[in-house]
């Protein structure tokens, strides 16, 4: 209820209207290891598109860190294994893995990271992934994300 009262609030605040509105997602992951999405539709229109990932949980990131990364759908595997290699400090992430397409950094309980994606890495029809790449979360936090008109 707050939430979504904030929400309106910069809405109205920004003076951005609905353009920018449908340009960008708030996906929550949460203590108990799961997203609250599990598909994102991002508008052809868009030439930029905005992904802002909450924990509202309270357990640290060493312990329940969620990150968002996006990749194409067969690259998943890869991605997450070389992240799991890279480790924490570098959130999950393999430094400079080129089928990551996007992602936030690694954030614990009560944080907050986004990040904004250019749509022209994305071909319209094709499906992307999206997961959490800290260990083993990707097993339950992940998601279809699709680019069209
Ligand atoms: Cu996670």
């Amino acid at each position: 209820m707050l939430r979504t009262a904030a929400a309106l609030a910069a809405l109205t605040l920004s003076g951005l209207a609905h353009a920018d509105a449908q340009c960008s997602v708030t996906i929550h992951g949460t203590d108990q290891m799961t997203y609250d999405l599990k598909t994102i539709a991002v508008p052809a229109s868009c030439k930029q598109f905005k992904v802002t990932l909450q924990h509202p949980g309270t357990l640290p990131k060493n312990v329940m860190g969620h990150n968002w990364v996006l990749t194409k759908k067969d690259d998943l595997k890869g991605v997450t294994d070389d992240g799991a290699k890279a480790g924490e400090n570098n959130d999950y992430v393999q430094p400079g893995d080129t089928r990551v397409l996007a992602h936030t950094k690694l954030i614990g309980g009560n944080e907050e990271a986004s990040v904004t994606l250019n749509t022209q890495t994305l071909k319209k029809g094709d499906d992307y992934v999206f997961f959490c790449s800290y260990p083993f979360h990707a097993t339950m936090m992940k998601g279809t994300l699709t680019f069209s008109g």
